[in-house]
């Protein structure tokens, strides 16, 4: 069935020209690669306009395009904690058990994002006592473990760290965590440790936003110490999440990926020299320095994407591509940066009304031209 779809498709590579690509859905184009594809959603009321499980429009879509989810809040601490002391599982578990019921498997996102915005208000001013380290210990510990037990081994795969890595001078971020602790490297390391013992089915992974355009060279060193740091102390991570939050650098998706494509490469090669795996982690595209025009957007992203996915594919070490939405109607870039001349950002493979968008095209059409997976 699958097989006569390579006929539809042209060949790889093809960025400018579109192939043309039978209506096969994504899962289905990623499964025939041995590989999986996903997206993040959301909880929300019965029948909001949510990009939520509860919303039977939103639902669809992920029915139809996705064998692998991930929350896009609901673990965070910023959702569990309420405080030191509670968990508060009711939103995280519901989608749980949408996912359970549709046989989805759900990625764990996040166990620890160390920087202080992202952390919940009262752990900044938290009160470690007189033994600050092994109170702050005690605290890490007993979250990723009683989130990694919880879920047990209906979580295959967790973003144990994320943006950890200052983008802006390659150091570490320290929260009230790491400074009771005497170190980030310390309460990394600890998180790891901590979800091997509670999760010792699970891939661990590392992820970050360091990107391929330009601007984020000191980010990737960053990314890359850290990394070198984890294998020099022995802690148990698996893979790097390469988030692909991508940014268009304008019209000519080729020129720019020409001008993109070997430094990254080589930041790849040298995280998978040292034994990590890969993971697409939040896939959208964020479209600037396009003009207004829908059409030529669209176009242009979708090259961008395609040429970014040609690169990504041909590393058999990534086998799951995961969205950051599946529709521009819940993107979370809208509110984030909207762009100055106003009209709707288009950063995700379906529009705000539902409708596959050349971006969808694009990434079936890198799937269809993947290597396979073994
Ligand atoms: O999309 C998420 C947005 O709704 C939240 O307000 C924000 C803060 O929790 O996080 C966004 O998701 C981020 C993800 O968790 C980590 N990588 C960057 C994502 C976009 O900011």
């Amino acid at each position: 069935m699958l097989a006569g779809l390579a006929v539809l498709v042209g060949a790889r590579g093809s960025a400018a020209s579109e192939p043309e690509v039978a209506p096969r859905s994504l899962k289905q184009l990623a499964a025939a690669k041995g590989m999986r594809m996903g997206s993040s959603f959301a909880w929300g009321a019965q029948g909001a306009d949510r990009g939520s499980f509860a919303n039977p429009a939103y639902a669809a879509l992920l029915m139809r395009d996705c064998s692998l989810l991930v929350a896009e809040n609901e673990m965070k601490w910023q959702a569990l904690r309420p405080s030191a002391t509670q968990f508060d599982f009711a939103r995280f578990d519901a989608m749980m058990a949408w996912a359970d019921a549709n046989a989805l498997p759900v990625r764990g996102h996040n166990l620890l994002w160390h920087q202080p915005k992202w952390m919940p208000r009262w752990e900044e001013t938290h009160d470690f006592g007189a033994t600050p380290a092994r109170a702050a210990e005690r605290l890490l510990v007993d979250h990723v473990s009683t989130v990694c037990g919880r879920y047990g081994s209906r979580i295959r795969s967790y973003d144990v760290v994320n943006e950890a890595v200052d983008p802006k001078d390659a150091s570490l971020y320290q929260t009230a965590l790491s400074r009771a602790m005497g170190s980030p490297e310390a309460t990394l390391d600890l998180a790891f440790r901590t979800a091997r013992r509670a999760a010792p089915q699970a891939q661990l992974v590392y992820n970050d936003y360091m990107s391929w355009e330009p601007g984020n060279a000191t980010h990737r060193a960053g990314v890359l110490k850290l990394l070198e740091g984890f294998k020099t102390r022995g802690v148990p991570v698996d893979a790097l999440g390469v988030q692909s939050h991508l940014v268009t650098q304008g019209i000519d998706a080729r020129a720019t990926i020409a001008e993109l494509e070997g430094e990254w490469r080589r930041f790849l090669d040298e995280v998978t020299a040292m034994g990590y795996g890969l993971v697409i982690t939040e896939l959208d595209v964020r479209d600037n320095s396009l003009p207004a025009d829908v059409a030529v957007r669209d176009r242009a992203v979708a090259d961008f994407t395609r040429g970014y996915l040609d690169v990504m594919l041909a590393y058999p070490q990534l086998r799951d591509v995961l969205l950051w939405g599946m529709t521009d109607r819940y993107s979370w870039i809208e509110g984030f940066e909207p762009r100055k001349d106003k009209p709707r950002r288009r950063p995700c493979p379906y529009d705000a009304a539902f409708k596959p968008k050349p971006m969808y095209t694009a990434i079936a059409a890198a799937l269809a031209a993947a290597p396979h997976r073994a």
